[in-house]
Order: C-alpha cells, then sequence, then structure tokens
C-alpha cells in the first residue's frame, strides 16, 4: 500500500495538486507542454515574471517559440498590448505580462490565440482594502486582513511574502494594477515610520507582478500623528508636514501610488472643520504628491444628517467644485447615490462633472447582498451601472464613457473596488465570491466585455477538471452543457434574485443594522438613531403609501439627472419598475404596467426572489458530478442557508409592510412561516458557522 501511495502522491506534487479548497482562484493548475521564451535581456522583475508564467502555464503546441517584444506604439494605450503570430508586444512591462496572461487564459478556456490589440478602459485598476492595521477587515467576510495583524504587526514573515505573492499574482492576471493597502476609515497609524516599513515590504512583493501600493490616509494626521495643532490645508505648517510625510513615503517606495481620502464623510475629519472646501484638501494633498508622480483619489461619499435627501448631498456638493481640482487628483464616486444598495440609479455625479476627472467605485464585498453566505454574482450590477446613458453630453454618454476618458479630457481614469479579500482559504470566505474579484478586473479591463462571458471564463478556469470529481464530464460538450451553462445561469439571476428578496422596485436600506447589515430590518429605528441611518427614513412605509418621493414636488432629486431621465424617472408611468420606490411615493393601491397592484406586485417580487433562490439549489444539486465534493458540500450549505434567509426577507417586509398596506397577501405568494413578533425579536437569523 505504501509503496503505491508514495509514487501517487508525488506525482500530484509535482502537477501541483492540492485539495480543491479555493486557494488557487483561477489559476488552478493544468498540465503544461514545453514553450521558448524569447525577452528582452533585461533584469526586469516584470518581465522576468512574465517568462515565468508562460513557461510554467504554457498548454499549446509543445515547442512554440513566444516572443515577448517591447515596443513603442501608439496604438497602444496604457498598459495595452498586441498578441500576434510571434508573441505579445506592448509599450510597458506591464504591457506585456497582461498580454501573457491574456494567452493563457485563451488556452485554458478553449479560445483561439486571437491576434489583435487590447487596451485597459482604464488607466488605474484598483483595489480598495478596508484593512485596519490591528488585522481587522471592515465589512471583510473572509477572515482577517492579509496585509495587517495585530501581534508582531511589522514582523515580516515568509508566510506573509507568499501569500501577498499569491495575491498579486492573481490581480495581474485579471489586470488589476493598484491596491489600497488600508481602510478609507483610516488610522492615522498607517503613516507612522513603523508602518510604512511594512508598507514597503509588501510594495516590493507587489511590484514584479505590476501591482502599486496606495494608502488611505486620514486628514487630521498632521495632528494625530505630527502632533500639530491643525489639520488646516491652509496651513503652511500642516503642508510642510504633508511634503515631509510624502518625501518619506517615496523613500522607501518609490513608485508609491497615491492617497485615497475619505474626508468630511461619516465622521471622519477634513477640510470642513477647517472652513475649508474639498477641493482644498484634495489639492492640498495633490500638490504635495505631484513631485513625486502621486495621485489623490479623494471620495465624494459625503452626507450629513442635517440636510433632507441623503441621495442628493454628494452633487450638491461636489458640483460647484467642478473644475477646481488639480489634474492629479480624481473624485471617486460610489455607483449610486446612496451605499451600494442591491438596486440604485447611478450616482448622478457620474457626467454632471464635466472638467474633473471621476473614477467609478463598487464595492466588491458584500456588504449588503449577503456577506460570504449568499451567493451574488455582482458583474450584472456593474454592468448595469457602467451602461448607463447618463445623457450629460448626448446620448451614448454612459458611465463607463463619462470616466475613462472618452466623453470628457480628463489627465487620468480610474477605477476601484472595495476587495472581499481575507486570510480565509478561498481568500473570499464564498467560493462564487472569488468571481466578483475576477470580474471586477476584467471589466476594469474592458468596461463592455459582458457578464456571461465574464461568468464563463470564470467557470471554465475555476471548475474545469476539478480534482475528486466522482464523475467527471465525458466530453467538453457534455461539461458544457450539464454544467457551464446551468451554472453561468444560476450566476446570472443571482443579483436580481436578492433584490427581489430583499429590495425590489426600487427599495433599498432596509436592512437590518443588528448584524452587520445582513438580514431584513424594515422596522430597525433604536431610539436617538440618526434618522439617514435607519430603514424607515428610506421606505417611507405609512398608510397612504411607501416608497422615497424624489420627483419635483418631493426632494428633487430627480433634477439632478439629465433629462430625458428627469422627465422620465419623475412621472411614475415611465419611471422604470425598478426605480419606482427609489423615486416615488406611491399608493398601496397603484396600478402598476403589469396591471396589478405595487402591494401585490411588490408580494410577488419577494416571493419570486424565494423561488429563484431555490431553483438555485436544484441547479448546483444537478451540477454534484462535476463538481470536487469539498466545494460541492460548502456551496450547498451556503445556498441552503441563503434560501432559508430568503425566506425571512420576504417574510418580514411582506409582515411589516402588511401593517400599513392593510392588503391580503396574494393567494399566488406563499404564505409567511414566521410571524413579525418573532422576527422583530430576533432581528436576524443567527449567522451560520463559519465555513470549515
Ligand atoms: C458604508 C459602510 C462603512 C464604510 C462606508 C464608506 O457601511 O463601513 O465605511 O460605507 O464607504 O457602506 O466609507
Amino acid at each position: 500500500m505504501k509503496t503505491l501511495l508514495l509514487p501517487i502522491l508525488f506525482l500530484g506534487a509535482t502537477l501541483g495538486l492540492r485539495a480543491e479548497d479555493g486557494h488557487r482562484l483561477w489559476l488552478r493548475p493544468h498540465a503544461t507542454t514545453p514553450v521558448t521564451v524569447v525577452a528582452p535581456t533585461t533584469s526586469s522583475a516584470l518581465l522576468a515574471t512574465a517568462k515565468r508564467e508562460l513557461q510554467q502555464g504554457w498548454q499549446g503546441s509543445a515547442g512554440t517559440t513566444v516572443t515577448l517584444t517591447l515596443k513603442k506604439d501608439k496604438a497602444i494605450k496604457y498598459d495595452g498590448f498586441r498578441l500576434n503570430a510571434q508573441g505579445v508586444q506592448a509599450s510597458t512591462e506591464r504591457g506585456i505580462l497582461y498580454g501573457v496572461f491574456e494567452l493563457l487564459r485563451r488556452q485554458q478556456t478553449g479560445q483561439a490565440p486571437a491576434a489583435g490589440l487590447s487596451n485597459p478602459s482604464y488607466e488605474h485598476r484598483l483595489l480598495n482594502h478596508w484593512d485596519n492595521p490591528d488585522g481587522s477587515v471592515e465589512r471583510g467576510y473572509a477572515g482577517p486582513s492579509i496585509f495587517w495583524r495585530k501581534d508582531s504587526a511589522l514582523v515580516v514573515t515568509s508566510r506573509d511574502k507568499t501569500l501577498w505573492q499569491e495575491y498579486a499574482r492573481a490581480n495581474a492576471s485579471i489586470g488589476i494594477n493598484g491596491s489600497v493597502l488600508n481602510n478609507v476609515n483610516a488610522s492615522p497609524l498607517i503613516l507612522s515610520a513603523e508602518y510604512l516599513g511594512r508598507v514597503k515590504a509588501i510594495a516590493d512583493v507587489l511590484r514584479p507582478y505590476g501591482v502599486k501600493a496606495y494608502l488611505s490616509v486620514k486628514f487630521s494626521s498632521p495632528v494625530l500623528l505630527g502632533g500639530l495643532k491643525t489639520a488646516d490645508p491652509l496651513d503652511p505648517a500642516v503642508i510642510k508636514w504633508w511634503r515631509g510625510k510624502a518625501k518619506e513615503i517615496y523613500q522607501q517606495v518609490p513608485d508609491f501610488g497615491g492617497f485615497l481620502v475619505k474626508a468630511s464623510s461619516e465622521g471622519q475629519p477634513g477640510p470642513q472643520d477647517y472652513g475649508r472646501t474639498h477641493a482644498d484638501g484634495a489639492n492640498m494633498l495633490a500638490d504635495v504628491l505631484k513631485p513625486h508622480g502621486g495621485l489623490v483619489m479623494w471620495r465624494a461619499f459625503v452626507y450629513s444628517p442635517s440636510d433632507k435627501d441623503r441621495a442628493k448631498q454628494a452633487y450638491n456638493e461636489f458640483v460647484p467644485l467642478d473644475g477646481k481640482f488639480r489634474d492629479n487628483v480624481i473624485i471617486q464616486v460610489k455607483n449610486g447615490p446612496v451605499d451600494f444598495q442591491p438596486r440604485e440609479p447611478f450616482s448622478p455625479l457620474f457626467g454632471a462633472l464635466k472638467k474633473t476627472a471621476v473614477m467609478p467605485e463598487f464595492q466588491i464585498t458584500q456588504e449588503y447582498l449577503g456577506h460570504a453566505i449568499d451567493l451574488a454574482y455582482l458583474a450584472p450590477l456593474w454592468e448595469e451601472c457602467l451602461q448607463s446613458d447618463t445623457y450629460q453630453a448626448g446620448p451614448g454618454s454612459t458611465v463607463a464613457r463619462c470616466t475613462d476618458g472618452s466623453v470628457y479630457r480628463q489627465a487620468h481614469s480610474a477605477m476601484a473596488g472595495v476587495s472581499n479579500v481575507g486570510l480565509d482559504t478561498n481568500w473570499t470566505g464564498h467560493d462564487f465570491a472569488q468571481a466578483n474579484w475576477y470580474a471586477f478586473g476584467r471589466l476594469a479591463w474592458n468596461s463592455n466585455i459582458k457578464s456571461a462571458q465574464i461568468a464563463e471564463e470564470w467557470l471554465k478556469q475555476t471548475f474545469q477538471n476539478a480534482a475528486g470529481t466522482n464523475q467527471p464530464a465525458t466530453s467538453a460538450a457534455d461539461w458544457n452543457a450539464k454544467f457551464l451553462t446551468p451554472v453561468t445561469q444560476l450566476m446570472l439571476a443571482s443579483r436580481e434574485a436578492i433584490v427581489d428578496y430583499s429590495m425590489p422596485l426600487g427599495l433599498h436600506h432596509i436592512m437590518s443594522a443588528t448584524h452587520g447589515h445582513y438580514g431584513p430590518g424594515p422596522w430597525w429605528a433604536p431610539p436617538g438613531m440618526r434618522a439617514d441611518w435607519t430603514p424607515p427614513y428610506y421606505h417611507q412605509a405609512a398608510t397612504n403609501g411607501v416608497g422615497f418621493g424624489r420627483t419635483k414636488t418631493g426632494s428633487d432629486a430627480v433634477s439632478q439627472y439629465h433629462e430625458p431621465l428627469a422627465s422620465q424617472f419623475n412621472n411614475p408611468a415611465t419611471c422604470p419598475d425598478a426605480y419606482l420606490l427609489w423615486f416615488h411615493h406611491l399608493p398601496w393601491d397603484f396600478k402598476m404596467k403589469s396591471g396589478r397592484t405595487l402591494w401585490d406586485e411588490l408580494a410577488l417580487h419577494y416571493d419570486h426572489g424565494v423561488q429563484q433562490v431555490r431553483q438555485f439549489q436544484r441547479t448546483w444539486d444537478q451540477a454534484q458530478p462535476y463538481v470536487d465534493a469539498e466545494r460541492f458540500g460548502v456551496m450547498q450549505n451556503k445556498l441552503r442557508t441563503q434560501s432559508g434567509n430568503a425566506v425571512v426577507w420576504k417574510d418580514a417586509c411582506l409582515l411589516y409592510f402588511q401593517q400599513f398596506s392593510r392588503m391580503p397577501i396574494p393567494a399566488a405568494v406563499e404564505p409567511p412561516m414566521h410571524t413579525l413578533e418573532a422576527l422583530i425579536a430576533n432581528d436576524t437569523p443567527p449567522r451560520p458557522p463559519r465555513q470549515p
């Protein structure tokens, strides 16, 4: 027995086989063939990475020669590349690396090695980590930080380095070229000499994969860390402090990317504390970073409880400042005007800022879409936002085109995603949440790729030929029909299912805060709590109807959109159902386009969401023969939990709203199995045990 087992184990080790625990992401090993790589003779670490990746991943004809050519070419933008019969051509070393990964991706997903040009939509494609120096991760559902930890924070271990390298490689494979290493709710500690030492260590590991390090900074750092009396951006001593800090950073990290700033937002300090504007604050930091080539990403996520409609505030704050920012400032805008909800219309700031660079911020971590429990493939949400037409410069002024430099001249373009990465073995806490990391990178590279294509690519790389399946597919066609097609459909339907069972028809922000925004809380309004942090502020349910009135006779948020949208959103007859209760407060018996009452329609959406999750369970069960036992079982359990929680959402919202509608739940809807009293008492179901 022993003698038989050993060679098998050995073979497995040389092929790099390990359990399908998800740690390899979409970069699982494959049988490879030898390849000859001709590359410029430089000592570049990036080119060495490109060469190594080719040699370790080549699946084309054995003995092929692939040439990597570094050559200026006007048609190649940023880190773009050209694939041709010889190999990869690019103007930057990063471009070469991305071209190599594209070649390998095509081989792994069975696509012909197409010749042609590939340019990134955005110059900077960044992950934002909401990681704290103590190792915790704000809104993280995949374990502690991969960058920071509580104990011996400054000791860099070989395990740290291995992990950072794996992380950097995954990013490079999808074109991500920057990482903000710490939380936007930034600790001043991050700028201390000790922590900057660790930043340097991280940056050194990320660099050979083309990933630049950035930091979130706390605006009051000159006071908290530097001991100054003020952080006023116009104060010479403050400017001097930041200059010195920038110099110190660039000494450690010569290619440091720049600062991300959350200021005068949710209690964070900012220029407004000193009677200055966002432009004053951003420009001061921009001037400090300019000589080093750094950028300032200044967030537009600002709102205060004193103003009437939270959805309007960022626009009101930033539009008057248009044109007042330095050219190395980019305003970072969340996709929706409120806060990463399962569905929001696009933020009206997109396209409205015409003389200022604007970048979209998406949330990869599933704060409002089921944490690492529910299956939510987010590419359709991001695609919906990017392809929304703002009309700001005529039809076709999509959010994507208003931010990538096609519509307005802007010195820099970028896209950010709030990362879902943590120390969990599978990085993201949920095997399918990896698809969101992957999809973010692919969309930042090409904002026109369809969600379906991304899902298929990811599924092929992540699940094909899984080790340990009990009945491997008999052929590629069989695998496509029995696994790829149904599971792609499942992924594509998953976000809408969550919208349906949690916040359909434009409802938003009605989650409970008791369990970190997981589960329903339409009633959630503890005494003394800021109104704009409670669900009743957003749903406005009363006997006369439901929804937030943002029409011209309401808060007039509609007027922040360019025509024809303003009129379209303003009229309930033309407002898309998906945004109806976002813009309108309507009576429960309002007649919908379907002919049904609003109440019936709402109930049917909730029920549909529940039915959808049950369908996902069946689809997954049928996929069992094609999935390794490990990932199959974990996912099956998670879907079961999600299914139960979907019912909780449906019952909670229908029973709560029914107190006001006083209308019967339609016969076609599954009757509630919970009581409102019990749901309120529990608030949300207990969190299931963490993934083993
Ligand atoms: C909210 C999160 C909070 C973040 C904030 C932000 O609940 O943890 O700090 O966004 O983006 O959605 O700054």
